[in-house]
């Protein structure tokens, strides 16, 4: 028999599903917010959190509570749009799975079952942060951080972060290739593989780290190449966008979306961490990278892209914003996925234009406040000169 409250849980869903999304009063010009989130934990399936046997659970209580649902990969697959989100059950631990929209600004579903991805590694404790890269190979290749406990340290908390690859043609069914291999760096988290061969070889953006949280000597974003994706292995890692000392990147600097191809670039929308006194604060910025060599950066504007406005600035871990997926459909139009303290899943929409715009006619950070003041004080004197 169903339990009766089963029928009052699928009915507040299914309302949630048929919301309409609108874009929010925010400008900037260069891109929309929303109002809403896309996806949060209430998107959770009622199937996938409490047994609706009224025999074995009485009380309709929850059996295995969703704690958030956040930093997700997103592709294009036939006119729909699909987000493959971490998942994190109360337990802590971390699992993906696909959602799809007609329109991927709302009416995100969730699939009936999450990804099972093949269990290769025995000490895999947790999974998280997918980047979806359709590849020219044909393949969709999902790379994402694989942690274990770090054997070697007895300090309860210290592990190791390594990047999972898998891949797979309908995201239905997944292949798990070898993890990723950086013999210059013991620690990766952050990265991407390039949609495109580069020299002949897959090309990988890495965030190179000395420890599980802290970078260390990890100087930013890494960029290196692999002949075999089966078992990949990177020998060299060059740091293409490295950490500046007051700047967003202060702390860490790390890959988000898969990078895009516009008219003019490769467009990467990435994250910045700096330290504060509340703790370390996550922002997006975005940089260019050369069409025939997108290991080199072509145009970083000064500053932060987006970062966490209103209610995103609280959640489980506050103060954060994160993107690991966007998607540039054929017409020019962006869709960047992203969540706020890692706890939910929004969207911000612009388009190829406005963001190539964005990216080679704001003005670089002159790295010194008189410079900035400058800078300003040049915009100002031209905007009245012309209202004079
Ligand atoms: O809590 C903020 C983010 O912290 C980590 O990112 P990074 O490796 O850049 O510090 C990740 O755990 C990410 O999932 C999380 O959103």
């Amino acid at each position: 028999m169903i339990h009766k409250q089963y029928f009052v849980e699928q009915a507040k869903l299914e309302k949630l599903q048929q919301k309409k999304n609108c874009k929010s009063d925010f400008y900037n010009g260069i891109y929309d917010r929303y109002v809403d989130p896309v996806l949060t934990r209430n998107h959770i399936p009622v199937t996938w959190k409490y047994d609706i046997n009224e025999e074995t659970n009485p009380y309709f209580m929850e059996r295995l509570g969703v704690n958030a649902v956040m930093n997700s990969g997103a592709i294009e697959m036939n006119g729909k749009f699909y987000l493959v989100a971490r998942v994190e059950g109360n337990d802590r631990k971390s699992f993906f799975a696909v959602a799809e929209s007609d329109n991927g600004i709302d009416g995100f579903k969730f699939w009936d079952y999450p990804v099972v991805l093949p269990d290769t590694c025995p000490d895999e404790t947790n999974v998280y942060d997918m980047r979806l890269t359709k590849h020219e190979d044909g393949y969709i290749y999902g790379v994402f951080c694989s942690e274990s406990k770090d054997k070697n340290d007895p300090d309860l908390s210290a592990a190791v972060a390594e990047a999972g690859i898998v891949r797979t043609k309908d995201l239905k069914t997944w292949e798990r290739l070898d993890n990723l291999k950086t013999l210059q760096s013991p620690q990766q988290r952050n990265v991407v593989l390039h949609p495109e061969f580069v020299d002949g070889k897959y090309a990988f953006y890495t965030r190179p780290m000395d420890g599980f949280i802290e970078t260390g000597s990890g100087g930013g974003i890494g960029f290196g190449l692999c002949d075999d994706i089966k078992h990949a292995v990177i020998n060299e890692e060059k740091i293409i966008s490295r950490r500046v000392y007051h700047t967003l990147t202060e702390a860490k600097n790390g890959a988000g979306a898969v990078p895009f191809k516009g008219k003019k670039c490769w467009i990467h929308i990435a994250h910045g961490v700096r330290n504060t006194a509340a703790g370390l604060r996550y922002v997006l910025y975005a940089f260019a990278t050369d069409l025939n060599d997108p290991a080199k950066v072509i145009a970083e504007p000064s500053g932060v892209f987006l970062v966490p406005l209103g209610k995103e600035r609280v959640g489980d871990v506050s103060n954060v914003v994160f993107t690991n997926g966007a998607i540039a459909r054929e017409n020019g139009d962006v869709y960047i996925y992203y969540a706020s303290s890692d706890t939910r899943m929004h969207v911000a929409t612009t388009t190829i234009d406005k963001l190539e715009d964005y990216l080679f006619n704001t003005p670089k950070d002159p790295h010194r406040s008189p410079d900035c003041v400058k800078q300003r004080c040049e915009l100002i004197s031209k905007n009245l000169e012309l209202l004079s």
